[in-house]
Protein backbone atom coordinates (compact mmCIF):
# COMPACT_ATOMS: atom_id res chain seq x y z
CA UNK A 1 0.00 0.00 0.00
CA UNK A 2 2.64 2.81 1.19
CA UNK A 3 4.89 1.54 -2.19
CA UNK A 4 2.03 2.37 -4.30
CA UNK A 5 1.49 5.61 -2.94
CA UNK A 6 4.98 6.45 -3.14
CA UNK A 7 4.80 5.38 -6.63
CA UNK A 8 1.72 7.35 -7.40
CA UNK A 9 3.68 10.47 -5.62
CA UNK A 10 6.41 9.76 -8.12
CA UNK A 11 4.28 9.95 -11.14
CA UNK A 12 2.71 13.13 -9.70
CA UNK A 13 5.73 15.16 -9.05
CA UNK A 14 7.04 14.15 -12.57
CA UNK A 15 3.45 15.41 -13.90
CA UNK A 16 3.99 18.79 -12.29
CA UNK A 17 8.11 18.78 -13.47
CA UNK A 18 6.76 18.54 -17.02
CA UNK A 19 3.89 21.06 -16.23
CA UNK A 20 6.34 23.77 -15.10
CA UNK A 21 9.08 22.90 -18.31
CA UNK A 22 5.38 23.61 -20.38
CA UNK A 23 5.11 26.91 -18.81
CA UNK A 24 8.41 28.13 -19.64
CA UNK A 25 7.55 27.71 -23.39
CA UNK A 26 5.10 29.99 -22.97
CA UNK A 27 7.41 32.41 -24.01
CA UNK A 28 7.42 30.83 -27.12
CA UNK A 29 3.98 32.69 -28.18
CA UNK A 30 4.59 35.98 -28.93
CA UNK A 31 1.24 38.57 -29.45
CA UNK A 32 1.23 41.38 -31.23
CA UNK A 33 -1.04 44.18 -33.13
CA UNK A 34 -3.87 43.28 -30.67
CA UNK A 35 -6.60 46.34 -31.39
CA UNK A 36 -10.59 46.75 -31.30
CA UNK A 37 -12.19 48.91 -33.83
CA UNK A 38 -13.79 51.92 -32.77
CA UNK A 39 -17.48 50.92 -32.13
CA UNK A 40 -20.33 53.34 -32.54
CA UNK A 41 -22.53 53.98 -28.96
CA UNK A 42 -24.91 50.79 -28.48
CA UNK A 43 -22.67 48.72 -30.24
CA UNK A 44 -24.03 44.91 -29.35
CA UNK A 45 -20.67 43.52 -30.37
CA UNK A 46 -16.76 44.93 -30.64
CA UNK A 47 -14.36 42.87 -32.83
CA UNK A 48 -10.97 41.90 -31.72
CA UNK A 49 -7.96 41.66 -33.81
CA UNK A 50 -4.54 39.86 -32.97
CA UNK A 51 -1.58 38.20 -34.12
CA UNK A 52 0.17 34.83 -32.32
CA UNK A 53 3.45 33.81 -33.20
CA UNK A 54 4.77 30.66 -32.30
CA UNK A 55 8.05 30.62 -32.15
CA UNK A 56 8.70 27.62 -30.59
CA UNK A 57 8.77 23.63 -32.34
CA UNK A 58 5.37 22.50 -29.94
CA UNK A 59 2.03 23.08 -31.98
CA UNK A 60 -0.30 25.10 -29.43
CA UNK A 61 -4.07 26.27 -29.62
CA UNK A 62 -6.12 29.01 -28.54
CA UNK A 63 -8.87 27.58 -26.62
CA UNK A 64 -10.41 30.27 -24.59
CA UNK A 65 -10.88 34.22 -24.80
CA UNK A 66 -11.95 36.10 -21.69
CA UNK A 67 -12.82 39.96 -21.29
CA UNK A 68 -14.18 41.69 -17.72
CA UNK A 69 -16.02 43.84 -20.57
CA UNK A 70 -17.49 40.64 -21.90
CA UNK A 71 -19.32 37.69 -20.26
CA UNK A 72 -19.08 36.15 -23.71
CA UNK A 73 -15.83 36.28 -25.94
CA UNK A 74 -16.44 34.13 -28.95
CA UNK A 75 -13.89 33.16 -31.58
CA UNK A 76 -15.41 33.63 -35.49
CA UNK A 77 -14.29 32.78 -38.99
CA UNK A 78 -15.96 35.20 -41.73
CA UNK A 79 -16.57 33.70 -45.28
CA UNK A 80 -18.29 34.86 -48.14
CA UNK A 81 -20.73 32.45 -49.58
CA UNK A 82 -22.52 33.69 -52.25
CA UNK A 83 -21.31 37.19 -52.63
CA UNK A 84 -22.84 37.18 -48.89
CA UNK A 85 -20.45 37.98 -46.03
CA UNK A 86 -21.16 35.65 -43.10
CA UNK A 87 -19.45 34.37 -39.82
CA UNK A 88 -19.48 31.16 -37.80
CA UNK A 89 -18.63 30.79 -34.23
CA UNK A 90 -15.37 28.84 -34.03
CA UNK A 91 -15.80 26.38 -30.91
CA UNK A 92 -12.97 23.86 -31.49
CA UNK A 93 -10.29 26.39 -30.86
CA UNK A 94 -7.90 27.71 -33.10
CA UNK A 95 -4.04 25.59 -34.01
CA UNK A 96 -1.45 27.57 -33.85
CA UNK A 97 1.37 25.88 -35.30
CA UNK A 98 5.21 25.92 -34.60
CA UNK A 99 7.11 29.04 -36.71
CA UNK A 100 4.11 30.39 -37.75
CA UNK A 101 1.90 33.47 -37.08
CA UNK A 102 -1.67 33.24 -37.02
CA UNK A 103 -3.55 36.35 -37.57
CA UNK A 104 -7.07 37.72 -36.65
CA UNK A 105 -7.97 40.68 -38.74
CA UNK A 106 -11.15 42.07 -40.19
CA UNK A 107 -12.99 39.97 -43.02
CA UNK A 108 -10.75 37.04 -41.09
CA UNK A 109 -11.00 34.96 -38.49
CA UNK A 110 -11.59 37.71 -35.19
CA UNK A 111 -12.74 37.86 -31.44
CA UNK A 112 -16.02 39.45 -30.80
CA UNK A 113 -16.73 40.69 -27.67
CA UNK A 114 -20.79 40.21 -27.39
CA UNK A 115 -23.20 42.57 -24.98
CA UNK A 116 -19.86 44.68 -24.26
CA UNK A 117 -20.52 46.76 -21.22
CA UNK A 118 -18.89 49.52 -21.93
CA UNK A 119 -17.53 50.76 -25.39
CA UNK A 120 -14.18 52.25 -24.29
CA UNK A 121 -13.29 55.15 -26.69
CA UNK A 122 -10.34 55.60 -29.26
CA UNK A 123 -6.79 55.31 -27.60
CA UNK A 124 -8.78 53.62 -24.87
CA UNK A 125 -7.65 49.80 -24.00
CA UNK A 126 -9.86 46.58 -23.68
CA UNK A 127 -8.07 44.14 -21.24
CA UNK A 128 -8.25 40.62 -22.47
CA UNK A 129 -7.21 36.99 -21.50
CA UNK A 130 -6.38 34.04 -24.36
CA UNK A 131 -5.96 31.00 -22.80
CA UNK A 132 -3.64 28.66 -24.73
CA UNK A 133 -3.63 24.67 -24.49
CA UNK A 134 -0.39 24.45 -23.58
CA UNK A 135 0.99 27.74 -23.08
CA UNK A 136 -1.48 28.86 -20.75
CA UNK A 137 -2.89 32.36 -20.25
CA UNK A 138 -1.68 35.61 -21.19
CA UNK A 139 -3.00 38.81 -20.38
CA UNK A 140 -3.09 40.86 -23.36
CA UNK A 141 -4.90 44.72 -23.95
CA UNK A 142 -6.59 45.29 -27.20
CA UNK A 143 -6.16 49.13 -28.24
CA UNK A 144 -9.25 50.87 -29.59
CA UNK A 145 -8.24 52.39 -32.69
CA UNK A 146 -10.34 53.36 -36.18
CA UNK A 147 -7.52 51.27 -38.27
CA UNK A 148 -5.23 48.55 -37.70
CA UNK A 149 -1.67 49.50 -36.11
CA UNK A 150 1.09 50.61 -38.02
CA UNK A 151 3.67 48.30 -38.95
CA UNK A 152 5.92 50.87 -38.12
CA UNK A 153 5.00 51.02 -35.06
CA UNK A 154 5.11 47.78 -34.67
CA UNK A 155 8.79 47.61 -35.00
CA UNK A 156 9.44 50.98 -32.98
CA UNK A 157 7.54 48.37 -29.84
CA UNK A 158 10.40 45.91 -30.56
CA UNK A 159 13.39 48.31 -29.90
CA UNK A 160 11.72 49.14 -26.51
CU1 LIG B 1 -17.82 37.86 -35.71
Amino acid sequence: MIGRLVAFLLIFAAASLSSVVQEACAADLEIKRAWSRVAPPGAPVLGGYLSITNSGVEPDRLIAVSSPISDNVQIHASAINDGIATMRQVTDGVAIPPGQTVEFEPGDLHLMLLNPKSRPGEGEKIPLTLTFEKAGRFDVELVVARSPPEVANEHQDHMQ
